[in-house]
């Protein structure tokens, strides 16, 4: 088993707080996407893995979504997807969405692994690339991002001698 682990911190805006674990059996196995984001507007916020690990400029040098493939933005259920494309997580009246993904395209394990990359949470609802405009097909209209971190290397993942 591969784990990984992304703290979240502040993007535009504060009082977001989140961890979120990546666990993954063995390469070519679906990634299992855990956790818990607080301090959220209730509803539905666009969820993805960005290209870069760096935070020198906050979430913006996140860069854009994780895309090795080449593809256009979509849903996590869709084949023309970026593989950084996880949908949209969503919270409750209380502001906390709980994290429970499934994920194929997703990998902690060989040359497109999302360790070192970035976890970013926005503003607004993923329209999953059917929103009809051009921007639908880069970032969902997702807006502005909320918070993000870098995925890394737990002491589980060493252990694992993958
Ligand atoms: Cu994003
Ligand atoms: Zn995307």
């Amino acid at each position: 088993m591969v784990k990984a682990v992304c703290v979240l911190s502040p993007g535009s805006a504060t009082g977001i707080t989140g961890t979120i674990t990546f666990t993954q059996e063995k390469a070519g196995d679906c990634t299992v996407v855990s956790g818990k984001v607080s301090g959220l507007a209730p509803g539905n916020h666009g969820f993805h893995i960005h290209q870069f690990g760096d935070y020198s400029n906050g979430c913006i040098s996140a860069g854009a979504h994780f895309n090795p493939a080449n593809k256009n933005h979509g849903g996590p259920c869709d084949t023309e997807r970026h593989v950084g494309d996880l949908g949209n997580i969503v919270a409750g009246d209380d502001g906390v969405a709980d994290v429970s993904i499934k994920d194929q395209q997703i990998s902690l394990i060989g040359e497109n692994s999302i360790i070192g990359r970035s976890l970013v949470v926005h503003d607004k609802e993923d329209d999953l690339g059917k929103g009809g405009n051009e921007e639908s097909l880069k970032t969902g209209n997702a807006g502005p991002r909320l918070a993000c971190g870098v995925i890394g290397i737990t002491v589980e993942m060493l252990a694992s001698k993958i």
